[in-house]
This record gives C-alpha cells, sequence and structure tokens, in this order.
C-alpha cells in the first residue's frame, strides 16, 4: 500500500525535502526582490516580421512594438522587473546622430533613477557596434547597460532574438555587469560595446570582438572571462549630459586608385574630420598624401585607421610620418567606431595632440 503524503510529510520535513506552506511563505518573503530592468526599444531585426517561418533573410525590420517584445519572452519576469519603452522604431542603418544623442539622454536619465537597476536596449544589428561604443564613451554610470539585437526576425525559424533578449536582461540585472562598461550581448556571447563589431552579415554568430568576448551568458547566468582595458563610463571624461551637438565626421573607404574626391567632398560640406579608412596598417595612397595634408592644414583632422576587416593596429608614423604631417591615428578602432570617438573628442577639442592621447585611452 502506497504511503499517504500526511504520514511522509513530517519525515520529507524533518529531511528539508518538503518546504511547509510557511516556509515555502517565508522562502517567498526572503526571496531576493528582482532587479528592475528599463528595456529601451529603438527597432531592428529583434523587432522585425518576415511573410512567413522560413523567411529568415527576408523580412522588415522595426516592426514588432516593446510590448509584444516583452510578451513573447514570459520568463524575463523570472529574471527581473522588466519594464519596456519604445524609443524609436528604426532600422538602425537608418540612426543618425539626432538618434545617438536622444538615446543617449534618455539612458542617463534612467541610469540616474534609484528605481533602475539596470538598461537593455534593442537595437538594429547594423550600426549596434556604433551606438554601444557612444554609449560607453558618455554615459557616467557603472549601472549594466546591454545593447542587444538578432540576425533573424522573430516570426523566422529557429529565430535568435527571444534568447539574446532573455540573456540580456539576465546580464543586464546581474550586479556583476557592473562597472564593465557597456555590453553587447548576442548569441551567448557578452561583448564589450568598444570592441564587438558585426562581422558577418547572416549569421547568427555574427559580432565578433577581435581581442575576443568578456564572457558568456548561458541560460541566464553570466560568466566572465576578461575585463575591459580601456576608458568608459565613470571613469569617462565625456558626458552625455554636456553634449547638445556631435560634429561632422565621415569616413573615406581606401582602395585601389582612390583619389582625392571624397575628402574634399566632405570637406565642403563642412566635416571636422576625415576618418581614412586606409589600406593594411592605414597606408596612405601617395597621390592622396598632398590633399589630405592640405586639408590638415585648412584645420581639418585626419585620422588614419585600417579597412581590415578583424580590426586594424594602425602606429604612428609606421607607414606615414604622423607627427610630421599632425595626423591621428585610430590605434585599434576600426573606421566606423574612430568616426564615433573623433565625434565625441571633438566635442571637448580640437588639439590634434589631445586627440591621439584620446584615441590611445578610449
Ligand atoms: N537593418 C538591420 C538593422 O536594423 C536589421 C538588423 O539586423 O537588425 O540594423
Amino acid at each position: 500500500m502506497k504511503p499517504c503524503l500526511p504520514v511522509l510529510a513530517p519525515v520529507l520535513l524533518a529531511l528539508g525535502l518538503l518546504l511547509s506552506p510557511a516556509s515555502h511563505a517565508a522562502e517567498s518573503e526572503t526571496a531576493p526582490p528582482r532587479p528592475r530592468v528599463t528595456i529601451l526599444a529603438t527597432g531592428g531585426t529583434i523587432a522585425g516580421a518576415g511573410a512567413s517561418a522560413a523567411d529568415s533573410a527576408t523580412y522588415q525590420a522595426a516592426k514588432v512594438p516593446v510590448e509584444q517584445l516583452l510578451a513573447g519572452v514570459p520568463q524575463l519576469a523570472d529574471l527581473a522587473e522588466a519594464r519596456g519603452e519604445q524609443v524609436f522604431q528604426l532600422a538602425s542603418e537608418s540612426f543618425g546622430n539626432e538618434q545617438l544623442l536622444a538615446l543617449g539622454r534618455r539612458v542617463a536619465e534612467l541610469a540616474e533613477n534609484p528605481e533602475v537597476d539596470g538598461i537593455v536596449i534593442t537595437h538594429g544589428t547594423d550600426t549596434l557596434e556604433e551606438t554601444a561604443y557612444f554609449l560607453t564613451l558618455v554615459e557616467r554610470t557603472d549601472k549594466p547597460i546591454v545593447v542587444v539585437g538578432s540576425m533573424r526576425p522573430g516570426t523566422a525559424l529557429s529565430a535568435d532574438g527571444a534568447l539574446n533578449l532573455y540573456n540580456a536582461v539576465a546580464v543586464a540585472g546581474n550586479p556583476q555587469a557592473r562597472g564593465k562598461g557597456v555590453l553587447v550581448t548576442l548569441n551567448d556571447e557578452i561583448h564589450s560595446g568598444r570592441d564587438v563589431a558585426k562581422a558577418l552579415n547572416i549569421k547568427t554568430e555574427a559580432f565578433k570582438s577581435p581581442w575576443g568576448p568578456l564572457g558568456m551568458v548561458v541560460e541566464g547566468k553570466s560568466y566572465w572571462f576578461r575585463l575591459p582595458a580601456k576608458r568608459h563610463t565613470l571613469d569617462s571624461e565625456f558626458d552625455i549630459r554636456r553634449i547638445d551637438s556631435l560634429p561632422r565626421v565621415d569616413i573615406a573607404y581606401a582602395y585601389g586608385n582612390l583619389d582625392d574626391t571624397a575628402y574634399r567632398a566632405f570637406a565642403r560640406a563642412g566635416a571636422k574630420a576625415i576618418v581614412h579608412a586606409g589600406t593594411g596598417n592605414g597606408s596612405v595612397a601617395a597621390p592622396l598624401v598632398p590633399a589630405l595634408r592640405a586639408l590638415r592644414e585648412e584645420g581639418l583632422q585626419i585620422i588614419r585607421s585600417s579597412r581590415a576587416d578583424q580590426g586594424g593596429f594602425v602606429l604612428r608614423n609606421a607607414e606615414q610620418p604622423d607627427d610630421r604631417y599632425d595626423w591621428v591615428v585610430a590605434h585599434d578602432l576600426n573606421p566606423q567606431k574612430a568616426r564615433i570617438l573623433a565625434m565625441v573628442a571633438l566635442t571637448r577639442t580640437q588639439d590634434s595632440k589631445e586627440l591621439q592621447r584620446i584615441f590611445w585611452e578610449y
């Protein structure tokens, strides 16, 4: 005859295998409060929708509102008290300086709010790396700020957005994520907002950091292996609350047979700096040097970076006499990140030696 539970209960209780209703209630009363995470939605594929489940690459980005994103992942409630806010509904290739500033200001307001423990930003993947770097430069907080996107729309088979969002909220609610700069989580990895870039445009394993991810997030738990080495957030000299506008900085992509047409056009359009996305070690074709030197003499900053897609490593006076030409080198920043740093730095200095210090430190 099977012994019934009332007989077994005292034994199970004694063994701690069965919590009495009272201790259950006590346990839930003693469970730590869930972190309060705000999710700022801006659009992108993570909010995308395709016509059929087989459409993993053919879809419209920036369609699904934030309430629906959150409703699609009810497990978020196990991780945090999550609330959503729709900041924009854009494919991120359409982000401009105005979106960067508006998003940065909203993040700063939330970071100052004692009722907010962490912030997640859902974002298109095309310019996610630029936004993440911008925020790491200008947000003066140690609260976790996690930028997340997806490579497939939520309507597709094996969509990656729901788990990416779950992991992003897990990291944003994790006190261990404090003070590590702005983070990017996709594909189970935790990357530094400074280092990460979109290396592939079709795989879920799209984002790479040349020096490796900071960690992993698996089943909502974060595992850390490295820390950022460059200045960021609380250690930054920049503050979104003191930036009214961003100067124009353009990127000229180098290739064989390039002439100075693009550089002169950018200068005429009012660029304060041009990032030269050079071949190899940020090389500059000989016929181009006089034009870039002339632009420098007219007051425009020249910043040498590398078009190498796994990240460059441009050193001063290696390929070009930067000291003599008074040019700046972008160190290991790719051209699009060099542009972000140049814009932010130019809000505080026009001095090329100060600019170079900033490129070494950030
Ligand atoms: N167009 C892309 C963007 O919004 C879609 C994506 O991959 O998120 O960045």
